[in-house]
């Protein structure tokens, strides 16, 4: 099981079969349509009927207990009478549905009817998250992808409880949000993408489509909007953002560091106050990220003038900022989360512990662990290779506790893996390098320490290789995994 629940017993003697006769219980209306989607997936493979009923069924859902264990936490217990996934809320039930499905045989993910018998070897598990923030990133800029990618994607991630989808809709490359008050910046902004070829922008509706379906599954969109620097498609859209008012061209390569919004001009600020409102509007969650990276070529100064009156916009429609750890070297307001994406380098670790000392907490994308586009090894066909070969025992052995001297446990909100997209222009390609990685970023957010061991992490990663074969997952064989 990935991410490995914090504690989990057997019942010796006990196994829970699924028979046809079984059905899907759910004792409140807050877990009714968990329960109706759980029985979806259950019949494509077995073939059951599965009927949902309110009160109590084979499998019973309810969020009547287990109180202790927090938003996410849940109790399940297999027995050879059923199954029971009891959480305090329906958030938690729905983790505790995702371990129920990695408990059923791997065959439980077809598409089709399988044979069978379906049968969990009995177990009482009682499970919370070490962590509250569990993400993942994807960059829709350099690659656009569509509402139905996005939406297979987070399905995919939803299994390993990440709780926090990270979309990167902003960069030289690609305006890919709409904003009505700016319509040049999709219409324009958003045509073409890395290489040349047709882009792409979500309309509103399109937006709200994705914001829904990860609601349905626990999972919370964190729209980043990258500010003053990564901003060619914004600025050749609508030269007044220049500093010269002067438009560049569209922007198709993958070099970095080159853009800025003219930090100097009220107009940016008039700008920005528009954007973050339409994006805030869209958003369900409570944060919108101002990226602040690679702002190579904004004077360091007007950078420390900018990134407060940018957040201030942000807090002026009642989110909580999140920044790239650039921004950290600027006065930021209660409550924002430094996201951390150095290396070993001094540079950014001093950079995460200003965040800290000024009162921000921190959500960890070590570039040389967590991010999903570096190349496993030499013979990657994809992927960068800038922060070092990231092989699946790199992304998963670490501790986030410890990562950064001089930050303290308590000031790190969790972790995220970014997968950007300047090599990965279809879905198959983002999977190759979201699969086997992103499980293990998964288990360090969810798992107690004592839990995480890599040699037997492995053993576990392999049980996921057929799951990920039943669902026609484009994972990477890696030969670190025994995947026989
Ligand atoms: C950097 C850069 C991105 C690149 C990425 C590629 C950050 C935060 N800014 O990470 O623009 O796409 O590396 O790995």
């Amino acid at each position: 099981m990935i991410p490995h629940p914090a504690t989990q017993q057997p019942l010796p003697d006990e196994t829970f079969t699924l028979t046809p006769d079984a059905s899907i219980g759910s004792t409140d209306s807050a877990v009714r349509t968990i329960a109706e989607r759980l029985a979806a997936q259950l019949r494509r493979s077995t073939g059951f009927g599965l009927p949902v009923r309110t009160g109590a069924g084979t499998i019973t859902l309810s969020t009547d207990g287990a109180d202790s264990l927090g938003t996410e936490g849940y109790e399940l217990r297999a027995d050879s009478s059923g199954v029971t996934i009891t959480g305090a809320t329906a958030e938690g039930v729905f983790r505790g549905v995702t371990t129920l499905r990695q408990l059923l045989p791997a065959q439980i993910e077809a598409a089709g009817v399988q044979d069978g018998p379906w049968e969990i070897a009995g177990t009482t598990i009682s499970d919370a998250p070490r962590y509250g923030y569990r993400g993942v990133m994807l960059d829709v800029t350099r690659h656009f992808f569509t509402v139905d990618q996005v939406k297979r994607f987070i399905e995919l991630v939803s299994r390993y409880k990440i709780n926090r989808l990270h979309l990167h809709l902003t960069d030289d490359q690609g305006w890919r949000i709409q904003v009505d008050s700016w319509p040049r910046l999709t219409e324009y902004g958003g045509s073409l993408q890395v290489g040349g070829g047709a882009g792409g922008a979500y309309t509103k509706a399109d937006f709200a489509e994705i914001v829904r379906y990860a609601g349905e599954h626990y999972i919370t969109v964190v729209p980043e909007i990258d500010t003053p620097g990564h901003t060619n498609a914004a600025l050749a859209s609508y030269p007044e953002l220049t500093a010269d008012g002067v438009a560049p061209e569209l922007y198709t390569g993958t070099k970095v560091g080159f853009s800025s919004l003219a930090s100097g001009k009220e107009r940016t600020y008039e700008f920005l106050a528009d954007v973050f409102r339409e994006v805030a509007e869209q958003t369900s969650g409570d944060l919108v990220h101002l990226g602040g990276d690679e702002a190579h070529v904004t004077p360091h100064e007007d950078y420390l003038t900018f990134v407060p009156k940018a957040a201030q916009l942000v807090v002026d429609q009642g989110k909580r900022v999140m920044g790239w750890h650039e921004i950290a070297d600027a006065p930021l307001p209660a409550g924002t989360i430094v996201q951390y994406w150095g290396t070993e380098d001094e540079k950014a670790q001093a950079l995460a512990v200003k965040a800290v000392e000024q009162g921000a907490t921190l959500v960890l994308s070590p570039a040389n662990r967590a991010y999903l586009d570096m190349k496993y090894d030499e013979d990657t066909p994809l992927g960068l290779q800038w922060a070092g070969l990231v092989s699946v025992e790199q992304s998963y052995d670490w501790n986030p506790a410890t990562l950064i001297p001089g930050v303290p446990a308590t000031a790190i909100d969790g972790v995220e893996a970014p997968l950007w997209t300047e090599t990965l222009d279809d879905l198959a390609k983002v999977e190759y390098m979201v699969f086997p990685r992103l499980p293990g970023i998964a288990e360090l957010g969810w798992s107690p320490e004592s839990a995480l061991d890599w040699k037997r992490y492995r053993d576990r990663l392999a049980g996921q290789g057929p799951r990920w074969e039943a669902l026609g997952v484009n994972y990477h064989r890696s030969a670190e995994i025994d995947w026989a």
